[in-house]
């Protein structure tokens, strides 16, 4: 059996997970790195979309090449089927999100009603949102702000008719007149999600192209009812980011310490276990241990490490490895990204994986149900496990990596111009828009998106970002995909040694001016629904201009996808004109037709992406290739919007 694993370097470029995976092997524990290898080749219909499972009828495949069978039982085509399996995978990557927004909403209303034990931590952030979004503010406590705007954030899961509240208060009014021309303006998440499966089920919409209008629709909902509105509310609830330093890698766990980490995404559980164990510190003396160490796995981990410079451990592909060490007593999950083997794995060590929420358990695993109102209770108990936990060790078992590496993140849209303002008080965003005109920086690429077992963990993610900074391109990163930038260094400004000379001497000039040595090579904006703080710096960098999204020279790109939110984000960055760079296929090959739809350039085909809303899907697995294909594009934006 052991002679069939692939080497661990061919894994993960991370040196500690890979300790951790030769560990799991020597203990007979399987990790997903094992398991990605076993599955082996994956099924050719499901990779190409080709596969139909909407009725009873079927399943129904159609055979690649033009051999066997063209159609399914009810006359479906590939084309039909492919856009039909595409639309509905991105409708299932939009729904975390609209439902992450929502409970951000009802936290923020109850919070208001004095019934769940939160702070308006940003009362400037709400008022300021309660402004723009036409709500009286003036005579009123803050806690009537929070409620009427929380109020005004369910409407996006309630209204039948009109816009999103958050798309009509942060979009371009050119680029929201091509979407009414379109007709995919979307007036209420929940509608929307049911509408999606409505058009996919047997027997309804089959039009290829109106079905990737339908993409774009739910691109659109995704970012305004489902990104924007919990980056925003979150900002209010818990404050807006501002610079931190912190660590990377499993050297975060600490041997001494009672280990408790957080993963999963919607910080309202996350943010009360970081206050409850700086509380019950004392707790953890009185067991023998130095403290509570609380680090972090997937966007829980941005969320924690955005607002309170919280170390992370790890992102998604790799989220066992902090349970191989043996030294982790709690993992408080939620929701999204996490793995269904950890209660599996932690079997062979004394980690407790908690879940908490009703609508998310998995069996082996310990369950306390979280409401916002019982937040401080749940918090408690998350750490007292923890505490209780810490006895149970077993020393044989123990290795903690020792890598670690500093990172500077937080870098919110606001901390942004802030640090710009002390460049230019008057015109913070002037600096930046200058030396994009100048050339010293050539191109903006948001780096994005996950890890994925079926790659090389963090290889792509890692040189993609090298090879854009290397030509001057600036890169700001969320997600997983930031965790991988942030292990490697470049998330402070050891990365410079990668720039071009023009970029490095802005992020040095930059980063002088705020008292530091410069500023970090990639600058970390927080976790994947902060992608909404890229489509923000993106909008005023744009509206200084006087120009769309469109017509910037920027881009978004995710080397190594794995879930299918990253599809619903890159549907959002496609329906602003933003290019989508793919490491990883989504499963569209089987029709040329929504191929070329995605794929096409506005030149070969006014019927594409590219030609009616600005931008394109570029699938390169190499990393390299990718970011040359990414960097000619912006060139030609650049020509467009400069005249160079
Ligand atoms: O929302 S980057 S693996 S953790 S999906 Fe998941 Fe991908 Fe990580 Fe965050 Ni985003």
């Amino acid at each position: 059996m052991k002679e069939k694993l692939l080497s661990v370097e061919d894994l993960t470029i991370d040196t500690g997970v890979q300790q951790m995976i030769l560990k799991s092997r020597d203990e007979g524990v399987k990790t997903a790195f094992d398991r990605n290898s076993e599955i082996g080749a994956r099924c050719t219909f499901g990779e190409l979309g080709v596969c139909c499972k909407r009725c009873l009828a079927g399943p129904c495949r159609i055979l690649p090449g033009g051999k066997g069978p063209q159609t399914g039982v009810c006359g479906a085509t590939a084309d039909q089927i492919v856009a039909r399996n595409f639309l509905e995978m991105v409708a299932q990557g939009m729904a975390p999100h609209i439902e992450h927004a929502r409970e951000v909403a009802l936290t923020l209303l109850e919070t208001a009603e004095g019934k769940a034990p939160y702070e308006i931590k940003n009362p400037e952030k709400l008022i300021n949102i309660a402004s723009r979004l036409g709500l009286t503010v003036d005579g009123k406590e803050i806690e009537e702000v929070a409620k009427d705007v929380a109020l005004k954030a369910l409407e996006s899961f309630q209204q039948q008719y009109g816009i999103l509240p958050w798309l009509e208060m942060n979009a371009n009014q050119k680029t929201l007149a091509r979407w009414k021309e379109l007709n995919i303006i979307p007036a209420n998440a929940h509608q929307e999600l049911t509408v999606a499966i409505n058009r996919v089920t047997m027997g309804s919409d089959a039009d290829p192209v109106n079905l990737l209008l339908g993409v774009m629709r739910l691109g659109i909902t995704d970012g305004y009812a489902g990104l924007h509105l919990s980056t925003d509310l979150q900002d209010v609830l818990f404050g807006t980011p501002g610079l931190v330093k912190s660590k990377y890698r499993l050297g975060v766990i600490k041997e001494k310490m009672v280990n408790i980490s957080v993963h999963g995404h919607i910080p309202m559980l996350a943010d009360k276990v970081v206050e409850w164990a700086e509380k019950l510190e004392d707790e953890a003396k009185a067991v023998g241990a130095e403290g509570i160490n609380v680090f972090g796995i997937c966007c829980s981990a941005n969320e924690v490490l955005m607002r309170k410079g919280i170390p992370v451990a790890t992102n998604f592909a790799s989220q066992e490895a902090p349970i191989l060490t043996g030294a982790v007593e709690a993992m408080a999950v939620d929701i999204q990204c996490v793995m269904p083997s950890l209660p599996t794995v932690s079997n062979d060590y004394h980690t407790e994986v908690i879940t908490s929420l009703p609508y998310s358990k998995i069996p082996g695993a310990s369950h306390i149900e979280f409401t916002p109102a019982k937040a401080d209770e749940v918090a408690q108990a998350v750490v007292r496990k923890g505490i209780a936990n810490f006895g149970k060790r077993d020393p044989e078992k123990m290795q903690i990596p020792p890598e670690i590496v500093d990172a500077y993140a937080g870098f919110s849209t606001e901390q942004i111009v802030e640090a710009l303002k002390n460049v230019n008080p008057e015109d913070p965003l002037k600096p930046l828009v200058d030396n994009i005109k100048a050339g010293n920086i050539l191109g903006v690429v948001a780096l994005v998106g996950c890890t994925n077992p079926r790659v090389k963990q963090d290889w792509a993610n890692v040189e993609m970002a090298k090879e854009l900074l290397k030509h001057n391109v600036m890169v700001v990163a969320t997600g997983c995909s930031a965790h991988s930038l942030g292990k490697f260094g470049l998330l402070s400004s050891e990365g410079l040694e990668y720039c071009g000379d023009g970029l490095k001497q802005v992020l040095t000039a930059v980063g002088q001016a705020n008292g530091m040595e410069a500023l970090p090579s990639v600058l970390h904006m927080g976790s994947c629904v902060d992608n909404s703080r890229i489509a923000d710096l993106v909008s005023a960098l744009a509206d200084y201009i006087g120009v769309e999204a469109k017509d910037l020279p920027v881009a978004g790109s995710t080397p190594e996808i794995m879930n299918p939110k990253a599809l619903a984000i890159g549907a959002y960055f496609l329906a602003h004109g933003v290019d989508v760079h793919v490491g990883i296929m989504p499963p569209i090959g089987g029709s040329e037709l929504v191929t070329n739809v995605l794929t096409g350039s506005k030149e070969e085909h006014e019927l594409t992406t590219d030609g009616l809303f600005g931008g394109k899907v570029i699938y390169e697995k190499d990393p390299i290739e990718a970011a040359h294909v990414v960097i000619e594009r912006i060139k030609q934006k650049r020509a467009e919007l400069f005249g160079e």
